[in-house]
Order: C-alpha cells, then sequence, then structure tokens
C-alpha cells in the first residue's frame, strides 16, 4: 500500500538533560533508517527543545499531550497547540491510557483533542486499548470501539492521513508482557474492519495502525510481519540504544 512505518517513542516521564543528551547523540549516529520508515519521538515537555535543536532532522519530535483548547492563553501548567506549532513540533500522541487513567482523560476530551491538533495541520498518534479484565470479559473490542468513536468523529474531512491509531493493550504496557504477534494482529484486524464501516474501505486501508506495549528489538521482528501491524508505540525500549534496532526492523 506504500504506507510508511509508524516508528513511534514515547519517552514518557523519564530522562535527565545527560541522558537525553546521550539518546539523541545515539540516535544522530544510528546510520540510515529504512527508507519506509516514519520515526518520532515524545520526549517530556523540559526536553522537546533539546529534541527539536539536537536530533537529526529525519526524527520528528512529538508532544505526548497537549491542551483542550486551541490558543495560548490563562492555562497555567498547560501547552496549547499554537505553542507547539511555534516551536516546530507536528506530532502529538494523544489518549495514551497512562492520561486516561490517571489523568481523567474521558474519550470526549481525546476526541477533542484529536480535532484541536489535527485543525492545527498537526498528526497525531491517538492511543487506544483495553484492560486485562475488558479482555477476559470479551469486551476489547467494545471498549476500542467507545475510544475510537470519538476519535473518528473528531478527524476533519481529507484529515484521516494524518491519524494514526495506537493500539496498546492496557495489560501489556510497561510490563513486560507483550501481546503475541497473533492476538496483536488479531485486534489491529478488528480495528481496522471497525473503520471500513465509518470511514470506507480504502481510507480504512490506509491508516497507519501500530501496536504499543513492551515493544523491544527482541520481539519487534516478528509483530512487524503481521499483515495489519503497521508500525510501533514504544515505551521501555525508546529509552534505549535497542530504539535503532526496532527502527530497522521496519525495512
Ligand atoms: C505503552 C508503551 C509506549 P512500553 O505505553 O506507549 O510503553 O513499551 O514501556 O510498554
Amino acid at each position: 500500500t506504500g504506507k510508511k512505518v509508524v516508528i513511534g517513542g514515547n519517552w514518557k516521564c523519564n530522562g535527565t538533560k545527560e541522558s537525553v543528551k546521550e539518546l539523541i547523540e545515539t540516535l544522530n549516529s544510528a546510520g540510515d533508517f529504512p527508507s519506509n520508515a516514519e520515526v518520532v519521538v515524545a520526549p517530556t515537555a523540559l526536553h522537546l527543545g533539546m529534541a527539536v535543536d539536537g536530533l537529526r532532522k529525519d526524527i520528528s519530535v512529538s508532544v505526548q499531550n497537549l491542551w483542550k483548547e486551541p490558543k495560548a492563553g490563562a492555562w497555567t501548567g498547560e501547552l496549547t497547540v499554537d505553542l507547539i506549532k511555534d516551536f516546530g513540533i507536528n506530532w502529538a500522541i494523544l489518549g495514551h491510557s497512562e492520561r486516561r487513567a490517571y489523568c481523567g482523560e474521558t474519550p470526549e476530551i481525546v476526541g477533542t483533542k484529536v480535532k484541536i491538533a489535527l485543525e492545527a495541520g498537526m498528526k497525531v498518534m491517538a492511543c487506544i486499548g483495553e484492560q486485562l479484565s475488558d479482555r477476559e470479559a470479551d469486551k476489547t473490542m467494545d471498549v476500542c470501539k467507545e475510544q475510537l468513536d470519538p476519535i473518528i468523529a473528531a478527524v476533519p474531512s481529507g484529515a484521516m492521513d494524518r491519524v494514526v491509531i495506537a493500539y496498546e493493550p492496557v495489560w501489556a504496557i510497561g510490563t513486560g508482557v507483550t501481546a503475541t504477534p497473533e492476538q496483536a494482529q488479531e485486534t489491529h484486524e478488528q480495528i481496522r474492519a471497525y473503520l471500513k464501516t465509518k470511514i470506507g474501505e480504502e481510507a480504512a486501508q490506509g491508516v497507519r495502525i501500530i501496536y504499543g506495549g513492551s515493544v523491544k528489538g527482541a520481539n519487534c521482528q516478528e509483530l512487524i510481519k503481521k499483515a495489519d501491524i503497521d508500525g510501533f508505540l514504544v515505551g521501555g525500549a525508546s529509552l534505549k540504544p535497542e530504539f535503532k534496532d526496532i527502527i530497522a526492523c521496519s525495512s
């Protein structure tokens, strides 16, 4: 389909000035990336400047969140899209499960943020995923649909190609437990089938659906072989030199 593979690095709330400098140097000296890889890293807000200034230009920088109103103003502690774009940042991770779980982000809030980012011309990695109890109760797709609906509804006409869906089963996040390639493929396929009913066959085929949850150098090869896995959102392993091996697996 000619889709580029998205390899996202979600640094979460990690890093020191020294470790971020080292990571930037490691990535900058990692040699050529596969031509079909779209590499994006999301540092903490404190480290965004270092990343924008220091990283090679074929790595894009992303925020991990943004404010639910588009314009700068009296929003203490927040970052609005106009500030983010002014800084040269064009990607946002939105609706990560940690923000849903710990920061009260409802599916509706996530939808609002997706809309704001896309209207500003940004690209979005919108995260969805079920808890272990949902999976055990056979509710994986119910939860994914509930999270997907406001995201899909938020996409302005013609902007679907700037939306990446990150499927991250919560039980596989930071736990060392990865969904098996078969489990991940099964859900990715169901997500794409659901997208088809909402946006049509062709548009749904074009959407990159990436997997997140304990992705590492040792398991990325098997996962990327699957038909509906179009890349990764990597947490823990994106802070290590191993991230370049994950980028390499997209070739
Ligand atoms: C899932 C993932 C990155 P990790 O949250 O978004 O983190 O790879 O550490 O499970």
